[in-house]
This record gives C-alpha cells, sequence and structure tokens, in this order.
C-alpha cells in the first residue's frame, strides 16, 4: 500500500515533469529537441534545487537512451519513461 507522502511525492515528480515537458515544448509539438531536453532537466533541477547540472554529453546519453523510437526527438511517453513514470 503506498502512503500518503508517497503518493504525494510521485504526483508531485508527475506534475513537475508535465509543467516543464510543456515549458520547454514551445511550439506545442508534443516532442522535445536535444536542446530542449537539456532546459527540461535543468528546470526540474530549478524544481527540487539538486545542484546537478548535466553536461552536454550526458544529455545526449540520455536522449540515446530514452528516444525508444530513433525520430531524434522526445515525445512526452518518452520523457516520463526516462524519469520511470510511464
Ligand atoms: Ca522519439
Amino acid at each position: 500500500m503506498t502512503s500518503y507522502w508517497q503518493a504525494f511525492k510521485e504526483y508531485a515528480a508527475e506534475t513537475a515533469i508535465n509543467n516543464a515537458f510543456y515549458f520547454v515544448d514551445k511550439d506545442s509539438s508534443g516532442s522535445i529537441s536535444v536542446t530542449e531536453l537539456k532546459l527540461l532537466v535543468e528546470t526540474i533541477n530549478g524544481y527540487y534545487d539538486t545542484g546537478i547540472h548535466p553536461k552536454d554529453e550526458d544529455i545526449a546519453h540520455l536522449v540515446a537512451v530514452a528516444d525508444k523510437d530513433k525520430d531524434g526527438s522526445l515525445s512526452l511517453a518518452e520523457v516520463k519513461a526516462m524519469f520511470n513514470k510511464a
């Protein structure tokens, strides 16, 4: 059974990912580029004040792993899967 706080944390993380995704997906295309993914990660880092700043090669690695359909951009589903929220 999931505790209230566990559920809250998961909800907050889900909301943060959704908000960050729609924030960086400026043209509302439903998918984001490598550059936009970097902005998304930085945005989520800002929410949680993690102090972690990924390098370009870290982002490239994330995209390589997360881009399941290999179209060179990340859909919201792919981003959520990347954060294990799918
Ligand atoms: Ca993709």
